[in-house]
């Protein structure tokens, strides 16, 4: 059989019907999938998501299942949208390509970067597009570096962030973020970056308030550049909520904080909203709602709801300013900068955002609600605390629940009940992402009230059915 005829035949039958193993088995064989032990992959076989609608995903076996991500925190207006299709479908006949270099541009790519104009926080005018997340943070890294160099301070190249960040997987983005793990593959980070601790109360802030904290964690900010020596320094980056790193939620002092000490001695300030962008905190974009003035901002994910992918930097008037007055060629770029269908997709997207008035609903419903539930899980033996921002949240399973964060006694890192319980969600049909023993959800911003509930209840189960087996293990405290 040629391999064509065997990837046909494996749709075996209707529409619905797969042949699951024949699927993992070539998948095994062929698909090196990203963060992936593949050893293990193999012997357990990848789900096959085939189909989606609303906030719901279906496997090949048929299973419906409750997206608690939001694909990977990006389906931001939720899956079956036919809008987006055909907004993509009518511009892929109309012109599916063409590049934005030699003094040429799209119409899609013209509409877009003007609305966005529009929709950033004020004194945001120019925008600059890419594919990835990743790659608009390699793009901010080249442009901060640019603009200290227009502005007669080439000597201004380090730029700081923080551990536990993540901002994405190339060179640049994993050098940026502070993830042991992807530090340690391949001698990163490259020189040039440097990182201090991360704003997270319940591991840092005993014996303090949290305001007392914020002000405390952003001040690790004044000492390293003081370390480093402030007239190296070029910027400063940090997701408003750490996202991958578990919905680290900084106490509301902290990044006016941070805000003031950039300001202070003359650092640009980036804003990474990969995730927080596009409403995902109840705002348009998180630094809006922590009270913090960027000079760029990161988007990439809920700018298309993930329908295709997009990305890109927002450009405040400082940078932009320098770039175009001073800078002749910048000379950076990608070959699906402004790609015009990507372009249309984030169009629609945004209008269902706008009409539907979702970015509203996170903030004055949605994002209550799951607040108010999650909260309610606490009283679960499991779960030692429970924080949300917007339709963002994240709970710790913890072996002895405490008085307050600070008190409670987590499992041993070895046993990862984080894990096991990832798999009690997904064999109960909900998506919950595990970062150590936090368990997370970011779900579509279209979720309604009713299937929060329903996420929650099943959430809640699946919380029973982990605590047994920890019991039965002898684990429980
Ligand atoms: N910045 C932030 C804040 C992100 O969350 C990126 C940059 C990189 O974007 P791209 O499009 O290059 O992937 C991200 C991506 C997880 C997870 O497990 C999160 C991301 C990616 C993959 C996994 O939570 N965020």
């Amino acid at each position: 059989m040629t391999t064509n005829s065997l990837v046909s035949s494996l749709r075996i039958a209707a529409p619905e019907t797969y042949d699951t193993q024949e699927l993992q088995r070539l998948d095994a064989a062929h698909y090196l999938h990203p963060f992936t032990d593949h050893a293990a992959l193999r012997e357990r076989g990848a789900r096959v998501i085939v189909r989606a609608d609303d906030v719901y995903l279906w496997d090949s076996d048929g299973k419906k299942i409750i997206d608690g991500m939001a694909g990977l925190w990006c389906v931001n207006a939720g899956y079956g949208r036919a809008s987006i299709a055909d907004a993509v479908h009518a511009q892929l006949l109309q012109l599916p390509f063409y590049n934005s270099f030699f003094n040429t541009t799209n119409v899609p790519a013209v509409k877009l970067a003007a609305l966005l104009a529009e929709l950033s926080p004020t004194g945001f005018q120019h925008v600059f597009f890419t594919g990835s997340g990743s790659e608009a943070n390699d793009t901010i890294v080249r442009m901060v570096r640019r603009y200290w160099q227009l502005a007669g301070k080439p000597e201004r190249e380090v730029i700081i962030s923080r551990r536990n960040a993540y901002h994405g997987s190339t060179l640049a983005g994993a050098s940026l973020g502070g993830m042991a793990g992807m530090h340690a593959q391949g001698g990163l980070p490259l020189p040039g970056f440097d990182h201090i601790g991360q704003p997270n109360y319940a591991e840092d802030g005993r014996g303090m308030s949290e305001a007392a904290f914020g002000l405390h964690a952003a001040g690790w900010l004044e000492e390293k550049i003081l370390e480093v020596g402030p007239e190296k320094i070029a910027a400063f980056i940090g997701e408003p909520v750490q996202g991958a790193g578990g919905v680290i939620i900084p106490p509301a002092t902290y990044w006016p904080e941070i805000q003031r000490i950039c300001r202070k001695y003359d650092i640009l300030l980036v804003s990474d909203e990969v995730i927080c962008g596009f409403g995902r905190l109840g705002a348009w974009f998180g630094c809006q709602l922590m009270g913090f003035e960027p000079d760029l901002i990161a988007f990439a994910k809920g700018v298309t709801s993930g329908y295709v992918p997009l990305g890109g930097v927002l450009v405040g008037a400082r940078v932009a300013h320098t770039l175009i007055e001073k800078g002749g060629d910048f000379n950076h770029g990608f070959t699906y900068s402004g790609h015009p269908a990507a372009c249309a997709a984030a169009l629609e997207n945004i209008r269902i955002l706008q009409a539907e008035r979702l970015v509203e609903r996170v903030a004055l419903e949605t994002g209550p609600h799951l607040k108010a539930r999650f909260s309610a899980l606490t009283a679960h033996p499991l779960v030692g605390h429970a924080e949300t921002c917007g339709l963002a949240a994240g709970l710790n399973l913890v072996r002895r629940k405490g008085a307050s964060v600070h008190d409670c006694e987590a499992f041993p890192a070895l046993q990862a009940v984080g894990m096991l319980c990832r798999k009690h969600m997904f064999d109960n049909g909900v998506i919950m992402r595990a970062v150590g023993d936090r368990m997370i959800v970011a779900p579509p911003l279209s979720m309604t009230v009713g299937q929060i509930d329903e996420m929650v209840e099943r959430i809640g189960v699946c919380l029973d059915s982990t605590l047994e087996e920890v019991v039965r293990r002898g684990w429980y405290a």
